[in-house]
């Protein structure tokens, strides 16, 4: 097969090792070159989003020569794979973080999880709750409170009826943004409302070989029709956080800062030492009950620092 100079396209699909590249109006279907695989320390050479170079096989189908340096990164500590990353989708910058509030249950934990992922890879996160049309609790109000406090957008949405569905056009326009939670949360429904025509199948259960081990990965990326793109992504259950030790974690709790110079100890985890403000404050309610349980639950799931001591204030 002959094939063509390089052209520059953009990743929209990538399903194992098949890719697809859009290049101005078309379509192409691509594989990897060698190469491409070995230039990397993550697990994934190629991801949706990314800017690659391509040349054109006689047949119409191509080879991604190069990828180029990325923007941002979504990603997950790959499983079982020491220091590797896994890119989930690349050079995007929100990520929307859905739950459901029922069917599947709401758990803030995920979406603290979530949280500390868009920071690290430099995503903007936006927190969308569907199926509002199922259930409006106290729980949610409470949410949205603590997380509006700390500056993220939370929107309480119903891709069913499509209450609160306008909020997102302005938070989406001229942004390009992946959907990420656990499946069944309707992303692939909120999809089809934001983009007509679309008719993305929903319900799907995610399909298992007969050893249980999840076979389908594909991630997408779709243009909105007032601009913009958003990514679909299969539907995570768990999200590794990538090399964060204990002590860095209350970094990612904004909130508890200015209670820090209250805890009566340097270095305070704020988990089991006397004397700490961010107890303290949870105790008056100025930090959320909720995002404090999500703290210590995360931070015990966290690899513990052999040499990690607290030290007394001067
Ligand atoms: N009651 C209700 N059901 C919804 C809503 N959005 C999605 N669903 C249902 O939830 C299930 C999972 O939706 P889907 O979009 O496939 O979730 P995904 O796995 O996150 O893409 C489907 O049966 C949808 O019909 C909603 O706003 N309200
Ligand atoms: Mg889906
Ligand atoms: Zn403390």
């Amino acid at each position: 097969m002959t094939y063509s100079k390089a052209i520059e396209g953009i990743v929209i699909r990538s399903h194992g090792k098949s890719f697809i590249v859009r290049y101005q109006n078309s379509n192409i279907s691509c594989e990897i070159r060698g190469k491409v695989k070995f230039k990397t320390s993550s697990t994934t050479p190629v991801a949706v989003g990314d800017d690659v170079i391509i040349s054109l096989g006689s047949d119409g189908t191509g080879s991604i020569e190069d990828v180029k340096p990325r923007r941002t990164m979504f990603f997950r500590a790959a499983k079982g794979i020491d220091k590797k990353k896994q890119v989930i989708a690349a050079n995007l910058d929100q990520l929307a973080i859905i739950s459901s509030i029922k069917n599947p249950p709401l758990k803030s934990g995920l979406i603290d999880r979530f949280l500390i992922s868009a920071h690290i890879g430099g995503l903007k996160p936006i927190i969308i709750i569907n199926k509002i049309d199922l259930e409006k609790s106290d729980y949610l109000y409470e949410l949205g409170e603590g997380y509006r406090a700390i500056g993220v957008e939370f929107c309480p949405i119903s891709a069913l009826t499509e209450e609160g569905i306008e909020q997102l056009d302005p938070l989406l326009k001229n942004h390009r943004t992946i959907f990420s939670g656990h499946s069944g949360v309707g992303k692939s429904a909120i999809l089809n409302r934001l983009i007509p025509g679309l008719n993305l199948k929903t319900g799907e259960v995610s399909s298992y070989t007969n050893k249980g081990i999840h076979t389908t990965s594909m991630v997408e990326l779709f243009a909105l029709p007032n601009g913009g793109y958003v990514v679909d992504s299969p539907g995570l259950k768990i999200l590794g956080l990538w090399q964060i030790e204990r002590p860095q974690l209350s970094d990612y709790y904004t909130e508890f800062e200015k209670y820090l110079p209250d805890c009566r100890f340097a270095g305070c985890s704020h988990i089991m030492e006397p004397d700490c403000g961010v107890k303290k404050a949870v105790a008056n309610r100025e930090i959320p009950q909720f995002r404090y349980d999500n703290y210590v639950a995360i931070f015990d799931s966290l690899p513990a620092r052999p040499d990690y001591n607290f030290k007394e204030r001067n």
